[in-house]
């Protein structure tokens, strides 16, 4: 099976479903008795989208742009509106996660390392039992590390996703370093010349600094084993957490470099407004979304996917 063979356009649009509902069904709905757009119902719109955890700064570009569009296509009906909005709305989400990019970076280096990061239940434990599926369904042979020492059932979590995943699990007992968990995992890596290593880490509040410190000791810890390591330092954020997420990509930047996002939970919010801005004002790329809580609920970000679930 082909890397995110399982892309599903079906289970986007229903885990979306809120969001679609306070978003693009409310921004329809202003339209009501009205065959063109103006000015009062751009207003209107926006406060849609601001209203939908888009944020002030990029529903107005998202605002200025579709003005500017509508300018130029010479027409403020109602259809030309709906899609010009939908068009505007992808450009701002950027480019989507291209998997044979993807797959060359993972194909460059030996064990390919990635650092999963994150507040507590933001959902990194799942997500890595959800990405450690994919990369073993396509052929690799992936380790997964528990280097969350910090809560007692963290290893049994992590050692169910691995058994569903048929990936070996280095863990160790509650309270130890989790630098030597990932130290561990490296070297039996190496042993075992694995082609993926997947290291867990423990829930940390952004605010806590000691716990922050220790991410970046991981961090060092990993580049001794493998001058290249980590290749990748996912920072796993929920979906439902609004502006906070914002918040805390760049309270953990201060710590450690943040490759890329992976935005869960995306089922059953009605916030996956902040994708919007989460793209528009971070310059870190939203990798993979969840939407839902299954061993295949989680896709490579395709911000035209994204849309147009959103717009079905
Ligand atoms: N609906 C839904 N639930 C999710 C998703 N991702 C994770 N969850 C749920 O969120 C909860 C927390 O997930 P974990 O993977 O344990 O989160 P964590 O970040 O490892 O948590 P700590 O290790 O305690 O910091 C679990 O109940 C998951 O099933 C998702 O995409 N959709
Ligand atoms: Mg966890």
């Amino acid at each position: 099976m082909a890397l995110f063979d399982n892309i599903n356009l079906e289970k986007l649009k229903a885990g979306l479903s809120k969001t679609k509902n306070k978003l693009v069904d409310r921004i329809s709905e202003t339209f009501t008795g009205k065959a063109q757009v103006d000015e009062e119902l751009l207003e209107e719109i926006e406060e849609i989208l601001i209203s939908s955890d888009i944020g002030m700064d990029t529903t107005e570009r998202i605002i200025e742009n579709t003005r500017r569009s509508l300018k130029e296509k010479n027409s403020r009906d109602r259809d030309t509106f709906m899609q010009t909005l939908e068009e505007e709305l992808i450009k701002i989400l950027g480019k989507p996660t291209d998997l044979d990019e993807e797959i060359n970076k993972i194909k460059s280096c030996k064990p390919f390392v990635l650092l999963i990061i994150g507040i507590n239940g933001s959902g990194k434990t799942t997500t890595i039992g959800k990405l450690s599926s994919q990369f073993k369904n396509s052929g690799y042979d992936v380790i997964v590390g528990s280097a969350d020492t910090f809560r007692a059932a963290a290893n049994e979590q992590l050692e169910v996703w691995a058994n569903r995943s048929k990936v070996k699990i280095i863990q160790s007992k509650t309270g130890a370093d989790p630098s030597s968990v990932a130290f561990d995992t490296l070297q039996a890596a190496k042993q075992d010349n694995a082609d993926i290593v997947i290291i867990d880490t423990a829930g940390r509040l952004h605010t806590k600094k000691n716990l922050m410190e220790e991410l970046r000791k991981i961090n060092n810890v990993l580049s001794k084993v493998f001058l290249y390591a980590p290749n990748e330092v996912y920072l796993v954020v929920d979906g439902n957490s609004g502006q906070n997420a914002l918040i805390q990509a760049r309270e953990f930047s201060k710590f450690t470099h943040i490759s890329g996002l992976i935005v869960t939970k995306l089922d059953g919010t009605a916030k996956g407004g902040i994708l919007f801005q989460i793209c528009d004002e971070l310059k870190i790329p939203v990798k993979f979304i969840g939407v839902g809580e299954g061993i295949d609920d989680l896709q490579p970000f395709v911000p035209e996917n994204y849309v147009k679930a959103l717009f079905s």
